[in-house]
């Protein structure tokens, strides 16, 4: 079997990255029936594939290093967007569509998908509030944030010990942050299309399929579209709210739900006002939703 790395997923057909260039491939009978029940080649992925006929045929699917993940649309089943990125870049916009409650859903996939999660801020050249680069300090506690002008390339440099030879950067966000236009910048070319936000803020879904990106330096990039919403299918909520754990551990109960229980640490951090009730709000939901998804499986 020749290895490859699969470049762009179109649902039945795959562009392998083979070094030299790209070949379209197909996945064989095998492989299909797995993909019917879910675990399919995505993009990021190691294959082996063989030619035949001057076909290639995808037949086998390597293990991961990591996976981005998200809850499937209207299913209860993982969805992997991104396979052994080393990082992920978590982009969101210091001006429009600015959320930190999203951000810290994305911090809890990006946490388990096992790359190594940044808070890219962008859009640094425009106005906004600045007391927002403090508040994503808060929330994305132990976690490395940068703050980047695709427009002007401030901050960029800070990115580059994540961008060596070899090393695989998966861009993830919403619609509009400015996933693409990091590509391009990181490119030097506007290879992929990018479009202006619409005067609401909104983005408007410019990219629509996933995509590996080998850059001129020797890394490689993962440009993915914009997620409406992110439905967290795992979650390291440990990693995500150590705040929280580590208050936990001062309640009456050990198994405390942060709730009506007397002696709840959480709850009086909350009344105190060193704990924002919105964070633990998050919290809850967060454990809720993964929870409910465990029973299911
Ligand atoms: N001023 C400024 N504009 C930016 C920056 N980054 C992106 N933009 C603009 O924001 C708009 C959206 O950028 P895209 O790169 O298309 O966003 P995306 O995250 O790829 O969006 P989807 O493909 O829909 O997920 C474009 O008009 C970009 O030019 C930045 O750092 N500064
Ligand atoms: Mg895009
Ligand atoms: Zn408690």
């Amino acid at each position: 079997l020749t290895p490859a790395r699969v470049g762009a997923d179109l649902k039945f057909t795959y562009t392998l990255l083979t070094g030299p260039g790209e070949l379209g491939a197909r996945l064989d009978s095998s492989l299909r029936r797995e993909a019917r029940k879910g675990q399919r080649p995505v993009v990021g992925d190691w294959v082996g594939y063989r030619e035949s006929q001057g076909d290639a045929v995808i037949v086998a699917l390597l293990e991961r290093t990591s996976k981005f993940s998200r809850k499937a649309a209207f299913e209860s089943r993982e969805q992997v967007l991104a396979a052994n990125a080393d990082t992920v870049f978590l982009i969101m916009s210091l001006v429009e569509d600015f959320n930190l409650r999203r951000l810290e859903r994305y911090l809890a996939a990006g946490q388990a998908s096992g790359a190594t999660p940044v808070v890219v801020l962008t859009k640094a050249d425009l106005d906004y509030p600045r007391e927002r680069l403090e508040a994503v300090k808060d929330v994305a506690q132990g976690v490395r944030v940068e703050v980047v002008s695709n427009t002007t390339g401030a901050g960029l440099d800070a990115l580059a010990d994540l961008l060596t030879p070899g090393r695989t950067v998966a861009l993830l966000g919403s619609s509009g942050a400015g996933k693409s236009t990091l590509v391009n910048r990181l490119l030097g070319a506007d290879a992929l299309a990018t479009q202006e936000l619409r005067a609401n803020g909104q983005g408007r879904h410019t990219t629509s399929s996933r995509q590996l990106i080998p850059l001129p330096g020797g890394a490689l990039v993962i440009d993915t579209p914009g997620l409406r919403e992110l439905a967290v299918w795992e979650a390291a909520s440990a990693d995500t709210f150590p705040d929280i754990e580590a208050l936990a551990l001062e309640c009456r109960f050990s198994d405390c739900r942060h709730d009506r229980e007397p002696g709840c640490a959480v709850k009086q951090a909350v009344s105190d006002g060193t704990l924002l009730p919105a964070r633990l709000a998050a919290f809850k939901a967060l454990e809720q939703e993964t929870s409910v998804r465990e029973r299911r499986r």
